[in-house]
């Protein structure tokens, strides 16, 4: 089948707006930030001839776990400014082989182009995430502006910095009640970034790279992005409340609880005093 019926795809879709969307926010400047979103078989099938390989890669880590299992993914070096107006440059369709050491690529990057340089955050992210929940399906990077600017300014310490964000807006206790992780500043595109992530991701879907942005985990991309949006807000208002002159009166611990209770949500163990 062509690729152009791929296009009509509702994975498709979805994965094209939310990169325009994210670009639109001013999040993936240049070709900053890369997604990659788990699609099944049965999913691709109607538009992709699966048995046809275009070619075969190495993977800089050991995704045994994650075995024939596929993932439309961003490329690498690619602007999500042009990503829409070229998908099949900008996209690839990949799928793990049966060992875990090599993906086979099975639609897209036509101008030879590989997955993101962020794969193995990505795909160890992906193995942490299905461990504890398995309708997982997407991972999502980006240069998010407050949050990163907020990495420059807040103590970086995950229950400071979370109880700073679920002040800034009500709703944020309730979309990530557990919290949001921060790693230590890494060389990004190398396995030592993508170990640490996942292993937060173990806990929270969210985690923070400091000084450059943000890896978030859904169940699909509205999820993610959703969540990003929510940080992202909580962020911007934190630096209006700076700006105004800093925080005065805000919702306290008690408030915090009522809301769990009203939302059926567990806000991480000893976050709240
Ligand atoms: O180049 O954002 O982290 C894409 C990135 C790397
Ligand atoms: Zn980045």
């Amino acid at each position: 089948m062509s690729s152009k019926e791929i296009m009509c795809a509702d994975f498709m879709k979805q994965m094209l707006d939310i990169i325009e969307q994210s670009y639109q926010h001013g999040w993936d400047e240049r070709n900053g930030g890369n997604i990659s979103y788990l699609l099944t078989q049965e999913e691709l099938e109607p538009y992709l001839d699966i048995t046809k390989v275009v070619s075969t890669f190495s993977l800089s880590i050991c995704v045994k776990e994650l075995a024939n299992k596929y993932f439309l993914v961003t490329g690498s070096g690619k602007y999500f400014r042009n990503i829409k107006g070229n998908p099949c440059d900008g996209l690839g369709i990949i799928r793990i082989a049966k060992n875990g050491k090599q993906a086979e690529l099975i639609w897209g990057f036509e101008n030879g182009a590989l997955p993101t340089s962020e794969l193995p955050s990505h795909l160890l992210s992906h193995i942490s995430r299905l461990s504890v929940d398995k309708k997982h399906r997407v991972i999502l990077h980006n240069h998010a502006s407050h949050l990163l600017a907020m990495t420059f300014t807040h103590e970086l310490d995950e229950r400071a910095f979370t109880r700073t964000l679920w002040k800034m807006c009500t709703e944020c206790l309730v979309v990530f009640p557990e919290g949001v992780s921060i790693i230590p500043w890494l060389v990004p595109g190398t396995n030592e970034i993508g170990e640490a992530t996942a292993d937060k991701m173990k806990d929270t879907r969210m985690v923070l790279w400091p000084y450059h942005g943000v890896y978030v985990a859904g169940n699909c991309l509205d999820e993610a992005f959703g969540l990003v949006e929510t940080a992202e807000k909580a962020a911007q208002i934190y630096t209006y409340v700076q700006a105004q002159g800093g925080i005065k009166q805000a919702i306290s611990d008690q408030q915090f609880k009522q809301l769990a209770e009203r939302f059926s949500v567990i806000p991480r163990k000893d976050y709240l005093d």
